[in-house]
């Protein structure tokens, strides 16, 4: 009887402006040069309700969201997320490449709001129950080289984006205890030098995982 191995879900995280997107499209490259099937993603979104919760978070409209409701939006999109799209997705044996996902809430809800690591445990485990990303790269520079990027990039700035530099340094220093606890599934990339030296940082942390998964493959065959 033939198997097949579930995918694997790789998540790319780390402060604005760090380069996740670009860096996202150079995954999904080594994975089509191997020869496996992926899907790419982001959060909040993927599904169109899910990037209509979107739209209501970064939208710098007139009634701000209250922090629970920027945290139950996150949440709520994420479940959307999680059944239409990317538990499916894994079941058939696709890798499924996320741009952000809920190290980012424990990041911003919770390093830069200040909502309690408890509440969004609470949620993480409604939502989520025992899944979590099988590797994720945290690309990590400091804050104003990142702010930066951004500014030169000129597009307009969304509400999280318009926040002060000290609420960006509490999302950095969260992600990077994140990863301090979490040690077998992050990987710390440093997104502060030139792409071709951060692409080359990711192709290594990435082939354990593509050698791993490609030997659980040829187990499974009949
Ligand atoms: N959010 C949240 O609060 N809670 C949650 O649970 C989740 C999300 C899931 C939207 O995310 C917002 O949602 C986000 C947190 C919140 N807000 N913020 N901030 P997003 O991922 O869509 O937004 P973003 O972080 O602002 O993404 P971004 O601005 O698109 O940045 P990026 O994807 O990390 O970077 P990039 O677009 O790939 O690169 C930025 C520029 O730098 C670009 O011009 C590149 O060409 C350039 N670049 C990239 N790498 C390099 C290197 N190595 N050298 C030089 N230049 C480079």
């Amino acid at each position: 009887m033939t198997r097949t191995s579930p995918g694997c879900f790789i998540t790319l995280e780390g402060g604005e402006g760090v380069g996740k997107t670009t860096n996202l499209e150079f995954i999904t490259r080594q994975l089509d040069a191997a020869g496996i099937s992926w899907l790419a993603t982001r959060e909040p979104g993927g599904t169109p309700l899910a990037e209509n919760i979107r739209s209501l978070l970064l939208a710098k409209g007139q009634e701000t969201p209250h922090e629970l409701t920027e945290l139950l939006l996150m949440f709520a999109a994420r479940a959307q997320h999680l059944d239409e799209v990317i538990k499916p997705a894994l079941a058939q044996g696709t890798w499924v490449v996320c741009d952000r996902f809920t190290d980012a809430t424990y990041a911003y809800q919770g390093g830069g709001r200040g909502q309690s690591e408890a509440t969004i445990q609470q949620l993480e485990k409604l939502v989520q129950g025992d899944l979590e990303p099988d590797l994720t790269f945290l690309l990590d520079m400091p804050v104003a080289a990142a702010a930066e990027r951004v500014t030169q990039r000129g597009e307009q700035k969304d509400r999280f984006e318009q926040e002060q530099q000290a609420f960006f340094q509490r999302v950095r220093d969260s992600y990077l205890n994140q990863a301090l606890k979490n040690p077998l599934r992050f990987r710390v990339i440093n997104a502060n030098q030139p792409l071709a030296a951060v692409q080359q940082d990711l192709q290594e942390a990435l082939l354990p995982t593509l050698l791993a998964w490609k030997s659980r493959q040829e187990e499974d065959l009949p």
